[in-house]
C-alpha cells in the first residue's frame, strides 16, 4: 500500500503540500482539478502541471479524487453519449501523464449527507455526524444553506455552489430514475469507457454511497456486498473497480467490510479508511481513527487489506477539527495526519508479525 492524503489544489485547501510532505509515512496525494466541472475535458496542459506540482514538493500523485460524472450520465439522457466522449478525453490526458487511479461516485443529486458538519464532541473536537430522524424533518433548502453556513467559507466536495443552484432542477431530472435504471446507466458508461482504461491502465475506483441508504427518496447502488458484487460482475475487466471506503461502508452497521475486502480481492483499487460511532440506527459520528474510539475494528480492517495483497493508494478519511484548526470540513491536516501515522503502525505491526 502506498499512504497518501487527499489534497484539493492549493487556490482551495487550507493545507499545503510542505506540510502533508512532513507527515511521516505519507508518500503521495490523492488531488483533482477541483474547479472543472463534470461533463469538461480536462486540458492535458493542466493535468501535466498539477503532476508537476505534487512532484516538486516532493510527494507523488498517487490517483485522481474525483473525475466527476456529469448527471446526463447518471440520469441515461441521450446527451449522455457526448459527456462520456468527454469523460474519456479526461482518461487520455490522466493516462498520458501517467496516472493510474480514478476514484468516482455515481450518486444523485449529492455526493455525500451529513446532518452537522461540527458536531462537538466530549473532547473539545468537532466531527461530521448524520441522524436521519434530523435528515427526515429538514427540506433541502434548509440543507443547503447549514451545509453552506456551517463549511467556514470552503466548497465542499459534490457542493459546488453552481451545481446547487440548479438542486430544484436535478430532483426533477431524477424523478424517474429507480435503482434498477441508475444501475444500468453505470454499467452503460463503464462499457464504453473500458477500452480507453485498458489501453492506458486506468483503474476505475467508484466510491460507495455516503451513507448507505437512500436519502432524500434518491437511488442508490453502491451500498452493500450484493450491490457492490453485482456491479463487480457485470463489467467483470479488473479496470471496473471499487474505492473501499471503511466509513461510508461502515455508516451501515450490517457491512461486514474485511469480509468484503476478501470478497473484491484484486477489485480494490483505493482505500479510504476511517472509523465511525454507531449511536443508534441511522445515527452515527465520525470518530478518531483508532480502532476503540470507533463502532469499527480498525485492525480487522488493515490485516483484511495486507493479507488479500492490496498495493493502491490508501488514506486516512475524514478528520475531527482539532488544534484550533480551521480547515474545510473533514480534511484537516492535524487529525488525518494522526489518522495516517496509526494507520501506517498498524500495517507495519501487521506486517512484521506475518513475515516471521
Ligand atoms: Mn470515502
Amino acid at each position: 500500500m502506498e499512504m497518501t492524503l487527499r489534497w484539493y489544489g492549493a487556490k482551495f485547501d487550507s493545507v499545503t503540500l510542505q506540510q502533508i510532505r512532513q507527515v511521516p509515512m505519507v508518500k503521495g496525494v490523492i488531488t483533482t482539478l477541483y474547479d472543472t466541472t463534470p461533463g469538461e475535458v480536462w486540458p492535458i496542459e493542466r493535468v501535466r502541471a498539477m503532476k508537476e506540482e505534487v512532484k516538486a514538493a516532493g510527494l507523488r500523485l498517487s490517483g485522481i479524487e474525483s473525475v466527476n460524472i456529469h448527471d446526463d450520465i447518471k440520469v441515461g439522457v441521450p446527451s449522455r453519449d457526448k459527456y462520456i466522449e468527454n469523460y474519456i478525453a479526461t482518461l487520455e490526458a490522466l493516462g498520458q501523464n501517467d496516472i493510474h487511479m480514478v476514484c468516482y461516485n455515481f450518486m444523485p443529486v449529492f455526493d455525500w449527507t451529513r446532518s452537522d458538519l461540527k458536531k462537538p464532541l466530549p473532547d473539545g473536537s468537532t466531527a461530521l455526524s448524520y441522524d436521519q430522524e434530523l435528515i427526515d424533518k429538514i427540506d433541502v433548502d434548509s440543507m443547503l444553506s447549514s451545509m453552506e453556513q456551517k463549511s467556514d467559507g470552503f466548497v465542499l466536495p459534490g457542493w459546488e455552489p453552481e451545481r446547487m443552484a440548479r438542486v430544484k432542477e436535478l430532483f426533477a431530472m431524477y424523478r424517474d430514475v429507480d435503482e434498477e435504471k441508475l444501475f444500468q446507466n453505470l454499467v452503460y458508461f463503464l462499457k464504453a469507457i473500458m477500452p480507453t482504461c485498458k489501453k492506458y491502465g486506468i483503474c476505475m475506483a467508484i466510491h460507495p454511497d455516503d451513507p448507505a441508504w437512500p436519502v432524500f427518496n434518491l437511488p442508490r447502488i453502491i451500498t452493500s456486498k450484493e450491490k457492490i458484487q453485482r456491479m463487480l460482475d457485470a463489467v467483470p475487466d479488473k479496470e471496473n473497480g471499487l474505492t473501499l471506503c471503511t466509513g461510508s461502508l461502515g455508516s451501515n452497521p450490517k457491512n461486514d467490510i474485511p469480509d468484503m475486502i476478501h470478497a473484491f480481492r484484486g477489485r480494490i483499487h483505493f482505500a479510504h479508511v476511517r472509523n465511525v460511532h454507531h449511536i443508534a440506527p441511522g445515527k452515527f459520528d465520525e470518530a478518531p481513527h483508532p480502532t476503540s474510539l470507533g463502532s469499527l475494528d480498525m485492525y480487522a480492517i488493515m490485516k483484511a487489506l495486507y493479507d488479500t495483497g492490496f498495493d493502491g493508494p490508501i488514506r486516512p478519511d475524514h478528520g475531527r477539527m482539532i488544534w484550533g484548526e480551521v480547515a474545510m470540513p473533514g480534511y484537516g491536516l492535524y487529525d488525518r495526519a494522526l489518522g495516517a501515522t496509526y494507520l501506517s503502525g498498524l500495517w507495519e505491526a501487521i506486517d512484521r508479525s506475518s513475515a516471521r
